[in-house]
């Protein structure tokens, strides 16, 4: 059945497009009640018009904060025609009808958008006419609620045939619309006010929510195009540590593309094994047994294609994540065993060359630490020189130190890596660090070689080391005390050669 339209309420901020619906309005002899600018507009058309001052009996307060806000205007919306009470204070409280809200709220997006300033922004947040729509909204079974200058054609329509009234069926569809407009005009405000999220959206595009951040009650977004980089073939979604894994794993392989067969395993987004061998397999067994404790939980990196006796053997790992340029088909059957297990191919696309990370209230932003030591690069400064095997570790070895968290001592031997001291606050630290692991899983230390990320203030380096077995040393070079750690090696018949480039990680 079509309830008729007796009286409107008009509030909008876009006069555009609203004199057809006021004239047609007056044709049905329907009362206009209306806010300041909409009444003055509406008057000039020569229509009749009440100012909603007149029903509130108050002026328009505070800068035009307060005009609509009064019980008289939402008692008039909000009211339920077929309950009693509501009839009878109605009249208590002489309070007029509202049949009908059209609203154009204060546009707060646009202003955003033009840079106007925070208070500008702030006045341009409706609080009167939002509160209209939602009311009207609510009442949709009484009150018609247009809440968008889009939805003017449709009410024109709508009301001309039913003859100046609307179905409750057409109500509760405008009613639909006019909460979509309040929720979107709600989450404007709320990303204006969110201001990190404004910020990365604005500087990368949109971020995607991720299940949570580091840890579960941090939230977490990722802003990329993970799909450029990979396909995901299998498991669960990745997680913010995992993005973290995968970004340290694709860096680090990244050192090995030309170097055969090599596989690392990624735990905290440090290596805690990694190889170069003939065939991926054996590379992953290797790997694997550089610390079969952290490897549990890891992240996974081949810079050749996994087959299926690769992964016959890494299905025995519980891993996260196991990323490939490519997979052989029996080879993906196997690792998609594991419902969780993220399976990626990478493709092959460059690495970005900047680094952001956020600090204070301000970014840092720097060039990727590009430069892989090379043969070329190494200056011998000791009496012995490394051998020929020596050098080819050297030259790995300090690709995984570049590639793990400072202070940093790695020690490697024949394409493999044995142990690793990461992140420690003390270089010495790192090499005990180191010691204590390579010792605890059983490697023989004679004849490795150890990388550093940054020079040796002190000999106390070179000399644990030269006591552990070590018969190699590659090192930046740079401390004024390098001929503490040169003398001591010398006289121990260490080699050591100088590469001229720290690798910090912070
Ligand atoms: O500042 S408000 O949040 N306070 C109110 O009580 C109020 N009532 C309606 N803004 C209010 N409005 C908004 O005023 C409407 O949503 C509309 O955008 C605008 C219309 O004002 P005028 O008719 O004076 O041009």
């Amino acid at each position: 059945s079509v309830s008729k339209i007796s009286s409107a309420l008009i509030s909008v901020f876009d006069k555009e497009g609203l004199e057809p619906i006021v004239k047609k309005l007056h044709e049905h002899e329907v009362t206009i009640y209306s806010t300041g600018g909409t009444e003055s507009f509406i008057k000039d058309l020569g229509i009749p018009v009440v100012p909603v001052e007149d029903v509130t009996s108050y002026p328009s307060i505070l800068g035009g904060r307060v005009k609509t806000l009064h019980p008289k205007v939402f008692g008039g919306i909000l009211n339920r025609q077929d309950n009693e009470s509501d009839v009878q204070e109605m009249k208590e409280f002489n309070i007029p009808q509202i049949d009908l809200v059209i609203v154009d709220l204060y546009p707060f997006e646009k202003t955003v958008a033009s840079g106007a300033s925070e208070a500008d922004i702030i006045e341009k947040i409706d609080i009167g006419g939002i509160s209209l729509i939602r009311a009207a909204a609510k009442n949709f079974k009484d009150t018609v609620i247009v809440a968008s200058v889009e939805d003017y054609s449709l009410f024109l329509e709508t009301f001309t045939e039913n003859n100046g009234g609307t179905t409750l069926e057409e109500r509760k569809r405008f009613a639909t619309k006019a909460f979509h407009v309040s929720s979107h005009y709600d989450t404007a405000i709320f990303n204006y006010f969110n201001t990190e999220e404004t910020f990365y959206k604005q500087s990368v595009g949109n971020g995607q929510e991720l299940r949570y951040g580091e840890n579960p009650h941090q939230k977490g977004f990722f802003f990329g195009e993970f799909d450029k980089m990979f396909t995901k073939l299998h498991g669960k979604e990745l997680s913010y540590n995992n993005l973290l894994d995968v970004d340290a794993a694709v860096t680090l392989i990244n050192e090995f593309k030309n170097d055969g067969p090599t596989f690392a395993i990624l735990k905290h987004n440090n290596a805690c094994g990694l190889a170069t061998r003939s065939t991926v397999k054996e590379a992953y067994l290797d790997a694997l047994a550089g610390d079969p404790t952290s490897a549990f939980g890891g992240v996974l990196i081949s810079n050749e294609k996994i087959d299926k006796a690769a992964a016959e053997d890494i299905n025995k790992l519980f891993c996260e994540v196991v990323i490939a340029p490519a997979y052989d088909d029996d080879a993906t059957a196997i690792l998609q065993e594991k419902k969780n297990r993220i399976i990626l191919v990478q493709h092959e696309v460059e690495l970005p060359q900047k680094q952001v990370r956020t600090c204070l209230n301000g970014l840092l932003v720097q060039d990727k630490d590009n430069v892989t030591d090379n043969k070329e690069h190494l200056k011998t400064v000791t009496i012995t020189s490394p051998t020929t095997q020596e050098v080819e570790d050297l030259i790995f070895a300090s690709k995984i130190c570049k590639n793990t968290k400072s202070n940093t001592i790695v020690f490697a031997k024949n394409g493999q890596l044995l142990a690793a001291g990461t992140g420690q606050t003390s270089r010495v630290d790192a090499l005990k660090q180191a010691i204590e692991k390579a010792v605890s899983f059983n490697f023989d230390l004679n004849g490795a070689v150890m990388a550093s990320d940054a020079f040796f203030p002190f000999p106390d380096c070179v000399e644990l080391a030269k006591e552990a077995g070590i018969t190699a040393v590659i090192q930046p070079g740079g401390s004024i005390k390098d001929e503490l750690s040169i003398n001591y090696c010398n006289e121990n018949n260490v080699a050591m050669v100088f590469t001229g480039t720290r690798h910090f990680k912070h």
